[in-house]
Formats: structure tokens, C-alpha cells, sequence
């Protein structure tokens, strides 16, 4: 297909636009089919840039450069008219100096490469639910990442009609080529990490991203569309977009309920999407790992799609135990980035289970090393990146819901936030109220560790909804938006409609600095309890923080004594003080007269009935 046989005027316009201002080769639409997925990897192994891995049939390894392994998230801007808009916790430019700005770096910016023009959908293609987006990239990496991660091609264009809505994603990895030049085998990027922009304008929903070619800044379905800017639009239209796994459970008795959960970054979302129970006769299948978007629908119920169709999962830590299904979605078909490539062709990360093979190894920056005979990370001599990556298709995974495209959605009872945490927070802790949940998501938080970041070790880096990141525009305003959202069900007499909220934490230390609870598929016992509240079962004591499980109610995992059940699922009095006090100083104190006050009545009340 040519740009002028577009039939969507405002679509047309802005790819010709793009074009004169880019000035790229040439220029394609993408179709989502196997042969441009095969030709875009064609051109990446003759560039040096794509591994064949000789041990998983269609899949390849790639090595980025340096400067360009992660989310830059100090070049991220939420880029609103009004500064107050995008709130404390977002980076604000004014959106006329950064269009000025960017426009002059895009100017040229894909001088002797193809300018591909990629539409679409996020959710299965044509859902109320979905939404459409078309990203503009010179990276033929981001096509085949846009292939799995999303659902591309010409059914997304028919959808889209000729004057529906689209998010327009400007995407380039500012590396223009001179005549007879070739990437040769590096990373195209910007290399200086000042000079890389990933830019959300969420009155216009538009996202522009320049100078990286790796992960959530340039599959921009994701992060940038999926989050920042749908959370803008969920706000504007009344919905929901947030940074949750969705899992289906069925207990013994083949009944069946939908939870969709938040978790920061590092606390298992994946892995929690992909458990495998071990208590016996339960199930737990996989709708989605990282992102949940969801309508009310006219049963008052909330329904929720996974807007992604395949897993961008972190690599190192990745194993049959940690994550059984994970290791067998990634035997074919997958794309692996700054991963070690072991002698005989397969890609291998610390924590994957097993010493990797043979004498060497080549590492994630290309180097030659000696294979590491276990698995064990060691500072600074890491084989695999610490955010190196795996990107595979959705249906590859074992445990995926047959119900995961299904465009109506699944009806959500539950949703469950968490961290890590090793003291204070218990095992499990249903909310009294939707206020008391939103209050919970607010102070979502987990623990650190100095290295990660310049904070203090075992200190908590508060994470909101684990959407810190994510959050296209003020966090006081997001928490007001769950607040309305609440009222206006129980306004309507459909308050028992509404999902259960739950706070977890896997992650409780005892005073020697053990985990007490063995976390993995034992997590089962708890999404069980969880799944017998919803039913609302007599399992519960009422307690100042909330409704926590009673004695009994959740069958302690092998080596876990009776004692170490009821440390884990009882109220630390002297914690919660400090942790209520750390909230109203630290925390809500930021966010200023946008913080909705019955947070804070909500948090007067926990102190009281604590003091009480
Ligand atoms: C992700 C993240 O990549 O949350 O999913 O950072
Ligand atoms: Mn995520």
C-alpha cells in the first residue's frame, strides 16, 4: 500500500507531513504479515544487528548500544498546556517550545532509511475497548517488536475508517545513514542520553519519541500509548487504564473470576500472571502481564482487556522455577535483547537455572568471557543486562486464557495491589470500602535497595498504583478519577458491582533477614482467599487496616509454622503508625490541594482506630 491510497484524510496528511520533515528513502506501510516480518529481520542480520539463535527456531538476539538499555525516565515529559497538570511526580515541558524543539531535531532525521508506518491496535482489533494507534519509526526493530506486541496490519486501517480516532506515535532513533553507509553491526540511537526525548502531549494525545530505539521508548504502544496517554484519555472518557496483570482463576468447584493486579517494578507481575498453583484442584490462566485497560459495562460490571498481545518480559531471573510458563513462551518465535549468547547458539541471563554451556560466552556488549558455570549474578561482570529483554507472542504461553482476545473483555472481582516489603504490611488485606482500596493503591510502595537507587537501603520508594511512571497527568487528579469512578457505580445501586480490592505482600522478613513466606505458586493460597472473599466467605477478621484472613482460613505452605501464619496476618500497631505518619508527611504531603481529602479522612480514620 502507498501513503496517497490512504483513505484516511487526517491519517494521510500527517504521514506526508512526517515525510517532507524527515526526509527518509522511502517509505511503507506495514501489514503485519510473516513475509514483512521476515523481510524486516532479513534487513537487521545483513546489518549486523540481529543474531539467528541456532537453538530456537525464529528467533533472534539483539545487542543495543550502551547508552540505550532501559526507560529514560528523566527524558520522559508529560507535556500538558498547564505545568499543574502533569503534577509533582512528571517531568513538564511546555508543549509549544518541545514541539518547536523536536520538530528541529526531526528535520532530517531519516535521511538513507525507510520511514515505516505501522497502525495498530491496541486490543483485539475493532473492541469498544481498543483503540487504534499508527507509529511512524525508522527502526525496522520496532516493527518486528510492534508485530508480536501488538495487532498491525490492514484490518486495523479497514477499523479505522476514513476519519476515525488514532494516536498519532512519532518514533525515530535520530541516526540518519549517508549514501553507501550501514549501521555495520551498531545499535542505531542517540547515543547521548541528554539528547533523547520520549514526549506524551495528552490534550492532543500525541506522543512523540526521538534519539531511542529500545523498549518503552519505541514500541511506543506500550508505556507511552497504553499508559500515559490512556490513563489521559480513561480520565477524559470515564474508563480505566492501568499498569495491571489480568489472571483468570478457577477454583475446584470450576467456578471462575477474573483479578487484575498492580505491582512496582521487580515484585513478580509476570510471574504472578503465569503462576502455577500449588494448591491443589486451582488454576490459574493468563489474560495479560503488564497492562489492563477497562469499561463498565451495562451490568455494572467492570470488564477488562489486555490492550497488548505479547510479553516484553525482563530476561535475568527468568527460569522454569521462577516462571515455568515464561521459559516455555520463549522457545520459539521470540525476540531477545542484551542477553548472553552461549557457544552452541542460545541465549542464557543470570538466575536462568543452569551454568551456561561450553568455554565462553559472548556477553550483552558483544564481549568474549568465560561461560559462567552457575547461574549466579555477580556485580558489575554481568553476562545479560539487568533489564534485558524477551519479546513473545501472547499464544505461545502455555497458561493463556482462551478467553485473552475475547473483544467484550472479562469481568474483573478483584483487584490486588502490592510491593515489597519486609516489615509492617501483611500477607493479605482486603479493603473495607472502594475509598479504603483507592487509599490502598495510593500508598502503593516498595522496598529498595541502595544500589538500584540513590535512596536509602530498605527505604520506600512510594509507587502509587505502580503507575508512578505511567501517569499521563496529575496523581492527585488519577485518585480522584478512581474515587468518582467508586461513587458513581454505588450512585447508581451498583456498589456491589464493583471489584474487591486487596493489598499483598510476598516479601515479609523475619528479624534474621529471611523471607518468611516462600512466595511463587504458594501465592495461590492467597489469590484463594481472595477468590472465597469475592463469594463473600466467613474467612475474615475486621481489624483497624482492613479485613485480614482468619486463623485457619489460609492452610499454611509446607516449612511455614502456625506462629509465622499469624506474624504475616496480623496488625503491626507500631509499623502502621509509622507508616500512616511517613504517608501524610512524605507522601500525600506532594501532591498538594490536588490530593482528595478523603484520603486523608481515610487516613485519620486507620490512626484512629489504631490508637484506639
Ligand atoms: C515494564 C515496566 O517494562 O514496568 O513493564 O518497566
Ligand atoms: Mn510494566
Amino acid at each position: 500500500m502507498k501513503v496517497n491510497e490512504l483513505k484516511h484524510a487526517g491519517l494521510k496528511k500527517w504521514v506526508e507531513d512526517n515525510v517532507a520533515l524527515m526526509t527518509p528513502d522511502s517509505v511503507e506501510i506495514c501489514d503485519g504479515s510473516k513475509g514483512e516480518y521476515d523481510r524486516m529481520l532479513k534487513i537487521l542480520v545483513s546489518a549486523g544487528l540481529a543474531t539467528p539463535l541456532k537453538k530456537r527456531p525464529n528467533s533472534y538476539l539483539f545487542r543495543s548500544d550502551p547508552s540505550d538499555v532501559a526507560r529514560a525516565e528523566s527524558r520522559t515529559f508529560i507535556s500538558s498546556k498547564n505545568k499543574d497538570d502533569a503534577g509533582p511526580t512528571n517531568n513538564w515541558r511546555d508543549p509549544v517550545e518541545l514541539k518547536q524543539t523536536m520538530s528541529g531535531l526531526y528535520k532530517g532525521c531519516m535521511k538513507g532509511r525507510t520511514m515505516y508506518v505501522i497502525p495498530f491496535s491496541m486490543g483485539p482489533v475493532g473492541s469498544d475497548i481498543a483503540k487504534i494507534g499508527v507509529e511512524i519509526t525508522d527502526s525496522p526493530y520496532v516493527v518486528i517488536n510492534m508485530h508480536i506486541m501488538t495487532r498491525v496490519g490492514k484490518k486495523v486501517l479497514d477499523v479505522l475508517g476514513k476519519d476515525g480516532f488514532f494516536v498519532p506515535c512519532l518514533h525515530s532513533i535520530a541516526k540518519p545513514l549517508n549514501p553507501g553507509e550501514s549501521d555495520n553491526g551498531k545499535w542505531p540511537c542517540e547515543p547521548d542520553v541528554e539528547k533523547k526525548y520520549i514526549s506524551h502531549f495528552p490534550d492532543t494525545y500525541e506522543i512523540w519519541s526521538y534519539g531511542s530505539g529500545y523498549g518503552g521508548n519505541a514500541l511506543l504502544g506500550k508505556k507511552c500509548l497504553a499508559l500515559r496517554i490512556a490513563s489521559a484519555l480513561a480520565r477524559d472518557e470515564g474508563w480505566l487504564a492501568e499498569h495491571m496483570l489480568i489472571l483468570k482463576i478457577t477454583n475446584p468447584k470450576k467456578e471462575v473470576k477474573y483479578l487484575a493486579g498492580a505491582l512496582p517494578s521487580a515484585c513478580g507481575k509476570t510471574n504472578l500472571a503465569m503462576l502455577v498453583p500449588t494448591l491443589k484442584g486451582w488454576k490459574v490462566e493468563t489474560i495479560g502481564d503488564d497492562i489492563a485497560w477497562m469499561k463498565f459495562g451495562k451490568d455494572g460490571r467492570l470488564y477488562a482487556i489486555n490492550p497488548e498481545a505479547g510479553f516484553f518480559g525482563v530476561a535475568p531471573g527468568t527460569s522454569e522455577q521462577s516462571n515455568y510458563n515464561a521459559m516455555q513462551s520463549i522457545k520459539k518465535n521470540s525476540i531477545f535483547t542484551n542477553c548472553g549468547l552461549t557457544e552452541d547458539g542460545d541465549i542464557w541471563w543470570e538466575q536462568i537455572g543452569y551454568g551456561a554451556p561450553g568455554k565462553t560466552i559472548i556477553d550483552w556488549k558483544g564481549n568474549e568471557k568465560p561461560a559462567p558455570k552457575t547461574d549466579k549474578a555477580v556485580k558489575g561482570e554481568e553476562i545479560a543486562h539487568a533489564n534485558a529483554r524477551f519479546t513473545a507472542p501472547a499464544n505461545q504461553c502455555p497458561v493463556i486464557a482462551k478467553e485473552w482476545q475475547d473483544p467484550k473483555g472479562v469481568p474483573i472481582s478483584a483487584f490486588l495491589f502490592g510491593g515489597r516489603r519486609a516489615t509492617t504490611i501483611p500477607l493479605v488485606n482486603q479493603s473495607k470500602s472502594w475509598v479504603h482500596g483507592v487509599f490502598m493503591g495510593s500508598i502503593t510502595g516498595s522496598e529498595i535497595t541502595a544500589a538500584a537507587l540513590d535512596l536509602k537501603e530498605g527505604s520506600v520508594r512510594r509507587d502509587p498504583f505502580a503507575m508512578l511512571p505511567f501517569c499521563g497527568y496529575h496523581m492527585g487528579d488519577y485518585f480522584n478519577h478512581w474515587l468518582k469512578l467508586g461513587k458513581k457505580a454505588e450512585d447508581e445501586g451498583k456498589g456491589d458491582k464493583l471489584p474487591k480490592i486487596f493489598f499483598v505482600n510476598w516479601f515479609r522478613k523475619d528479624k534474621d533477614g529471611h523471607f518468611m513466606w516462600p512466595g511463587y505458586g504458594e501465592n495461590s493460597r492467597v489469590l484463594a482467599w481472595m477468590f472465597d472473599r469475592c463469594d463473600n466467605k466467613d474467612n475474615f477478621v475486621e481489624t483497624a487496616i482492613g479485613k485480614l484472613p482468619k486463623t485457619g482460613a489460609i492452610e499454611a505452605p509446607p516449612g511455614v509454622s502456625a506462629e509465622i501464619m499469624s506474624e504475616l496476618c496480623s496488625v503491626d500497631t507500631e509499623g502502621w503508625k509509622n507508616e500512616i505518619s511517613d504517608v501524610r508527611d512524605k507522601h500525600y504531603a506532594k501532591f498538594g490541594d490536588r490530593l482528595p481529602k478523603v484520603l486523608y479522612d481515610e487516613l485519620d480514620a486507620i490512626e484512629k482506630r489504631l490508637n484506639s
